[in-house]
């Protein structure tokens, strides 16, 4: 068997901005860690330069990174397929490139890349082939996770270093506020805000304007800034804006790369992610979090909300009035002024949780080195 070194990542940009955010940094991480050579078709270019702004969205063919960026255009033109095939998150590949894969005589491994979930059901799917009804091809289904029989996270290898090495130095801090053009707060407690435009947040910035302690509050800019300026009756929240109400500060900021972002999760107390990709990197900052959870219809999200609060909160009674808070923020329950300073108080613990949790996740193998070694296996 020929080593299988090119690969090809399929990624349609649905909404938001975690297709996308997942797929580059999956993308990035095979290249430079596992040195393969990887092609990124993606969509919709103007999405991923917010994430990536070095990248020229007129541009259909680009490299970036030591990764091959291709824009996937329709009808596809014949390209002759990758060894492995990702395709994230069920995006459908072209039919075209399904039946080139079919006529190759030493078949792709084609993988679908499954949203993230801890919900348990996962480790039994995790892995396994589904054969395509017409054509000599298996597909097979792999699920992020946090437990050893799924498929890992996404985590470079060098990620906690540097973010003990950021965390430790005040002069590189001092740089990173000061590129972004703001001064540096002192004596308060620091939150990121990224949520989805539904939060509830009006209770939320009555509980934080009224709190005992100042709160600097850091929005990069997405529509959810608007809603926050909606809810203030104040002027658009736009970047490098400051806002203050009673003893909350929210500062504007742009939407920022993926690297300044994680800068931004690891300097803050708190932090208030969403969906899938910034939830992961909230954890990895090792601070604690909350999440909104990307709504499905029915009780889907729900229960995958409960799921990971199960395992984040096992064994763990630090993490008390964490669940409720949660359950608050995504409107599944409404007393956030109530419990606000009973959370806070915990915040000190939460931290120390958020850094035990964080070294858990170290011990699991990453998600791109399991999925080179299953690219690996003899199928
Ligand atoms: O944008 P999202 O809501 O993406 C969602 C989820 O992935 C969801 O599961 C999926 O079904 C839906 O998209 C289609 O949230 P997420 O996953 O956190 O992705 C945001 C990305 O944007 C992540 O890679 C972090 C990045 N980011 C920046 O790079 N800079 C920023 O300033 C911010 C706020 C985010």
């Amino acid at each position: 068997m020929k080593p299988r070194t090119h690969w090809d990542i399929f990624c349609n940009v649905i909404d938001n901005y975690g297709d996308i955010g997942v797929c580059w940094r999956l993308a990035r991480q095979l290249a430079s860690e596992h040195q393969l050579h990887v092609r990124l078709w993606v969509d919709d270019l103007v999405s991923f330069a917010k994430l990536a702004p070095e990248l020229d969205p007129n541009c259909n063919t680009q490299n970036l990174i030591g990764v091959e960026i291709r824009h996937w255009v329709s009808p596809f033109s014949d390209i002759v397929p990758a060894d492995v095939v990702i395709e994230a998150f069920a995006c459908s590949l072209p039919e075209r490139y399904i039946a080139t894969m079919a006529a190759q005589h030493e078949k792709p491994i084609w993988i679908n890349l499954e949203y993230l979930s801890a919900e348990p059901w996962i480790a039994n799917y995790h892995g396994l082939p589904s054969p395509h009804p017409r054509l000599p091809l298996t597909k097979y289904f792999f699920f992020p996770g946090f437990t050893k029989p799924s498929g890992g996270l996404l985590r470079e290898a060098g990620l906690f270093a540097e973010r003990d090495a950021f965390q430790a130095d005040a002069t590189a801090q001092a740089a990173w506020w000061k590129k972004l053009g703001i001064t540096a707060p002192s004596d308060a407690l620091l939150f990121s805000l990224f949520a989805y435009p539904h939060a509830p947040i009006s209770p939320f910035l009555a509980a934080w304007s009224s709190a005992t302690k100042p709160i600097v509050c850091l929005v990069p800019d997405t529509p959810f800034s608007r809603d926050i300026s909606t809810a203030l009756g104040v002027e658009p929240l736009s970047a490098g804006k400051r806002i203050c109400h009673g003893n909350l500060t929210l500062i504007g900021l742009p939407f920022l790369s993926q690297p300044e972002y994680d800068r931004l999760l690891w300097l803050c107390d708190l932090n208030f992610v969403r969906g899938e990709d910034s939830f992961i990197r909230a954890q990895l900052a090792a601070k604690p979090l909350i999440w909104h959870i990307y709504p499905q219809h029915d009780t889907v999200h729900q229960e995958k909300l409960e799921a990971f609060l199960a395992l984040y909160c096992l064994a763990a009674p630090e993490t008390q009035a964490l669940p409720e808070l949660w359950r608050a923020w995504n409107g599944l329950f409404d007393a956030p002024a109530l419990t606000w300073p009973g959370f806070v108080a915990t915040l000190p613990a939460l931290t120390r949780h958020a850094r035990r949790w964080a070294t858990g996740l170290e011990r699991q193998t990453d998600l791109a080195s399991q999925l080179v070694k299953f690219s690996q296996k003899p199928l």
